[in-house]
């Protein structure tokens, strides 16, 4: 018997037990780039993170204040709605729930938007509990403009398209609002574990 398995060259494409949603494939090392249009490149001088819409004060972090703010190191697996996934990803930045502390709002729907017009929308309860961030860090490094530095949101429990990238802020509002691959026929919510990839899923 050949003592040769594919264990011992690389992660198997159906990946660890239990940690692939349906019909995910794993990437291993790769990390696809995707995005439907160029890379805007924003200069640290000019970046800001603002909180707006359906709240009381306005919320806004230069970049120097946003760098300031308390850190997370979250290690966590993304899905894309094109199949792929890669485990265990290694990020640094700002959790939502820092983000939004103390915001007084009587908001249910967040929209972030993004550098070069790029929009998704999620119901607020998705970016609160610990499982969003504003992220400038990967992999211990900055976050390259190719996977959307400066920062990009991370929603890792939703299809990775619900985390924009080179992100600037977040809209809260009363009603939903859908953003850009929402709009075109994606499904509202995009929870991986229930396959919600198209509308009417
Ligand atoms: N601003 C912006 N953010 C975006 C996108 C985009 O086109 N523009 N594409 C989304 C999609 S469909 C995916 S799968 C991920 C891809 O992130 P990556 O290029 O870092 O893999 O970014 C998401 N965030
Ligand atoms: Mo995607």
């Amino acid at each position: 018997m050949p003592f040769v398995s594919r264990g011992f060259t690389g992660r198997r494409r159906d990946g660890p037990p239990g940690r692939l949603p349906p019909g995910q494939y794993d990437v291993a090392e790769g990390f696809p780039v995707l995005a439907a249009g160029p890379t805007p490149r924003t200069p640290l001088e000019s970046w800001d993170f603002t909180l707006r819409g359906e709240v009381q004060t306005e919320r806004r972090w230069t970049w120097g204040e946003f760098r300031a703010l308390p850190r997370e190191q979250p290690v966590v697996d993304i899905h894309c709605v094109t199949s792929w996934s890669k485990l265990d990803t290694r990020w640094e930045g700002v959790s939502l729930d820092t983000l939004l502390d103390g915001v007084a709002t009587r908001a249910e729907y967040a929209v972030a938007f993004s550098d070069g017009g790029y929009t998704t929308n999620l119901p607020l309860a998705d970016l609160r509990g610990g499982r969003a961030w504003v992220v400038d860090t990967y992999d211990g490094a900055p976050l390259n403009p190719e996977h959307g530095g400066p920062a990009r949101l991370l929603v890792p429990h939703l299809y990775f398209w619900k985390s924009a990238k080179w992100v600037r802020g977040i809209v809260l509002g009363t009603h939903d609002e859908p953003g850009f691959w929402e709009t075109f026929g994606y499904h509202n919510r995009g929870d991986p574990w229930r396959q919600q990839r198209y509308a009417g899923d």
